[in-house]
């Protein structure tokens, strides 16, 4: 028998930072829904019986998953599963896979979330449980008897994020399970499945970003969101709101990391948040932005209320292939004065890198080698292959020029790097070592000594950090 109650499931692996997740989540049981929580964080870790009786025995009328495109077929494999043994329990998917290509995900699911899920999940869920007609909410896309796909538009997009519950742990609600079995999430597995030993704790304070990098999908999320402004952000009090809950339920927190797109946005938001942070949080925390929104100023108040890592997007140091390929903004010397202003307030930087680019040849990875030999040291590189996700530009790029990307995005596969490629040493290296050396093993690239060097660096770096 079904009930009148609710499961979400987060695949995201070895994870439970399911932002997604958790935001419907707190948007549901903030209307009293009663929902349940699951996190299947390792494929391999699945028992497929553990899980159906689960199900059956919750009797779920819905059962919602969020999809990543590196979730799709472990999300078809659970919804294949879940139909096995409640075959009436409605399976919707949402996320960022199924937004991008609903009509792929519409093979399994009984209905696809196209875009932002608070009010289309909402009304979803008051529909089916009063057995109402579910064919015509906005956000919503789902198959007729004739099995033709019913489009609605996109619900009205959110434009104040303070309306929302905040995202808070509620740890009876949350279940997990694994090779340890299926239990209730509690704080050990909440260390367990996050990085940094479970010190930190992870939130956004806005969505979207300015800019549509043409690998990123804010450029496809800025076309589906077009009219909306381009950054949304919440209210200082909001976010703290969100932090004094997360830093009363979860004793270890040490660290705060905001994982914004882009953090940072007017002067007034920031210069509030430094103030009202230092005197309520005061712990050490990290953002994201571009060197374009990095002044003396904020990096000053940011520093003082407790900034202490500063992630950036470097990904080429080729002007051609960011302003050709990537369709961003690149200014070296800004970079280079982003840098030296970080440095001089004691700030590390990290810096994402994509190599494997089928765009790229050897003369422009030594362009990014060449700005990396002028970075303030120390920093982190952190590096990742080109990965054409569905609908990005980059996707219609690679498939306009013919070419067959070599990372799959279905597979997970960007991590796997040929770490033997000289280009990859280099990148990981750069930050620890200085300029001298750096540049030294770049101008003798093809000396058998400084290529040994460059090999037990690396290994050595692959000792010590996780990559
Ligand atoms: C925070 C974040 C993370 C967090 C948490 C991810 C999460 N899902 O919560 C962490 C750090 C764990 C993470 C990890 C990774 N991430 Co990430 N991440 C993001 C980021 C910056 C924000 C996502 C987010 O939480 N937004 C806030 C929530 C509330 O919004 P949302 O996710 O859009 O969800 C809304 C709707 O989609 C919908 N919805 C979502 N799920 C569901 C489910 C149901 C049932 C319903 C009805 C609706 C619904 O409702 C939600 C509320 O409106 C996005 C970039 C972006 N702008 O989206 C990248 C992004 C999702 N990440 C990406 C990637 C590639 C990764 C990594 C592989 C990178 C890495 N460093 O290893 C890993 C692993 C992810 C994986 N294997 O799937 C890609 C995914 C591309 C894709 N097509 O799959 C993105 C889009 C960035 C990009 N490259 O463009 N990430
Ligand atoms: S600046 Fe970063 S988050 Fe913004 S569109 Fe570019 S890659 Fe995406």
């Amino acid at each position: 028998m079904l009930k009148n109650s609710v499961l979400l499931i987060s695949i995201l692996p070895d994870e439970h930072r399911n932002l997604s997740c958790l935001t419907l989540f707190s948007v549901a049981y903030d209307k009293n829904i009663d929902i349940e929580l699951l996190f299947l964080p390792r494929e391999k870790e699945y028992n497929q019986k553990t899980f159906q009786s689960y199900i059956k025995e919750r009797g779920f009328s819905i059962i919602g998953l969020s999809v990543t495109t590196g979730g799709f077929f472990f999300a078809k494999r659970l919804t294949m599963d879940i139909k096995e043994c409640v075959p009436n329990s409605h399976v919707i998917w949402g996320g960022i896979h199924p937004t991008t290509v609903p009509d792929e995900c519409l093979d399994y699911a009984d209905s696809i979330c196209v875009g932002e899920g608070e009010t289309a999940f909402v009304s979803l869920i008051e529909k089916v449980f009063s057995n109402k007609d579910i064919s015509n909410i906005p956000g919503i896309w789902l198959k007729d008897k004739e099995r033709q796909i019913i489009r609605n538009p996109i619900s009205t997009p959110l434009t104040n994020l303070d309306l929302l519950p905040v995202n808070r742990y509620k740890w009876p609600k949350f279940y997990v399970s694994d090779n340890e079995g299926f239990r209730n999430f509690s704080h050990h597995d909440y260390v367990k499945y996050s990085k940094h030993n479970g010190d930190g704790y992870t939130l956004m304070t806005s969505r979207s970003c300015p800019y549509s990098c043409s690998f990123c999908i804010n450029s496809f999320l800025n076309k589906l969101y077009a009219g909306r402004r381009h950054i949304l952000k919440r209210s200082v009090e909001n976010v703290l709101k969100e932090l004094k809950y997360a830093i009363s339920d979860i004793k270890s927190i040490k660290f705060i990391n905001f994982i914004d797109d882009h953090f940072l946005t007017t002067k007034e938001w920031t210069e509030e948040f430094c103030r009202v942070y230092k005197k309520e949080i005061a712990l050490p925390f990290m953002i994201r932005s571009t060197p374009n929104f990095i002044n003396q100023k904020n990096i000053i108040e940011l520093k003082d209320a407790g900034l202490v890592v500063v992630q950036i997007g470097i990904q080429t140091g080729s002007e051609r292939i960011n302003k050709e390929i990537y369709q961003r903004q690149f200014d070296r010397n800004k970079l280079i004065e982003v840098s030296l202003l970080l440095k001089q307030n004691k700030i590390k930087p990290i810096f994402d890198i994509i190599i494997q680019s089928e765009f790229e040849d050897d003369n422009d990875r030594d362009k990014t080698i060449e700005l990396l030999i002028e970075l303030e040291r120390p920093f982190e590189c952190s590096v990742f292959s080109l990965t054409a996700f569905p609908e990005t530009k980059i996707a219609y790029m690679l498939k306009q020029k013919g070419i067959i990307p070599k990372i799959n995005p279905y597979y997970n596969d960007y991590l796997d790097h040929d770490e033997s490629n000289w280009y990859y040493q280099m990148a990981n290296i750069a930050g620890t070592v200085s300029k001298e050396t750096f540049s030294y093993l770049y101008h003798n690239r093809n000396d058998q000594k400084a290529l040994n060097e460059l090999n037990s660096l690396f290994s050595n770096k692959r000792k010590t950090t996780s990559l």
